[in-house]
């Protein structure tokens, strides 16, 4: 019998180190510049919700093979929601929106010459083909929005009631902090 316990073990151990190290979450980026000011926020904003994720550069003009093997690979990796920042022509998200069934969202970067309505349009106007893309606001508070979306989603899921509860908590929090009445500042 021993062998017997010996493959059930090994097996129970395989299982246990593959979901330890296991991401819900790839935060993917365009460029190294998109990281300081913006997508910074979508993976502190994960930590603090105790979302498991990875980072990864993955540019769609630069880095083309790399973002078809992101993508291609994402589910089986385990993967459940990527979140995907780009400034400019911006066509990351929606590139990998086309390569994969994950939900994607996207996450505008500001941009120099245009401020991120070049990014904004760029990620939002996908055509209603199949390959949904959902667009949150320009910079830091699209990416602390899409981590939120993302532990939403996660959470709806039923699978994760650790991270539906600190996601209930980070509203209530939020709730909580608003004074109902304005008190003067300079006072
Ligand atoms: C996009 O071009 C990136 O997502 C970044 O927002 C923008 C500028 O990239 P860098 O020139 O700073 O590398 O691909």
């Amino acid at each position: 019998d021993s062998w017997y316990l010996e493959v059930v073990n090994l097996f129970l151990w395989t299982a246990l180190s593959v979901s330890f190290h296991q991401k819900l979450v790839g935060v993917i980026m365009g460029s190294q510049s998109d990281w300081p000011d913006t997508m910074k926020f979508a993976a502190s904003t994960l930590e603090e919700l105790g979302v498991s994720f990875e980072v990864n550069i993955v540019s769609a003009h630069r880095t083309p093979e790399r973002l078809f093997e992101y993508a291609k690979t994402a589910r089986s990796r385990g993967l459940k929601v990527i979140i995907a920042g780009a400034g400019g022509a911006a066509h990351l998200p929606g590139m990998v929106a086309a390569l994969t069934p994950l939900p994607v969202l996207g996450v505008p970067v500001q941009s120099k010459a245009l401020s991120g309505m070049d990014s904004l349009l760029s990620i939002a106007q996908m055509p209603g083909e199949g390959i949904p893309v959902g667009t949150l606001a320009i910079g830091r508070s699209g990416a602390i929005n899409a981590a939120l979306l993302a532990a939403s989603i996660l959470a709806s899921s039923g699978n994760h009631p650790d991270i539906s509860q600190k996601y209930d908590e980070y509203r209530s929090k939020q709730t909580e902090s608003v004074n109902l009445v304005p008190v003067d500042e300079s006072a």
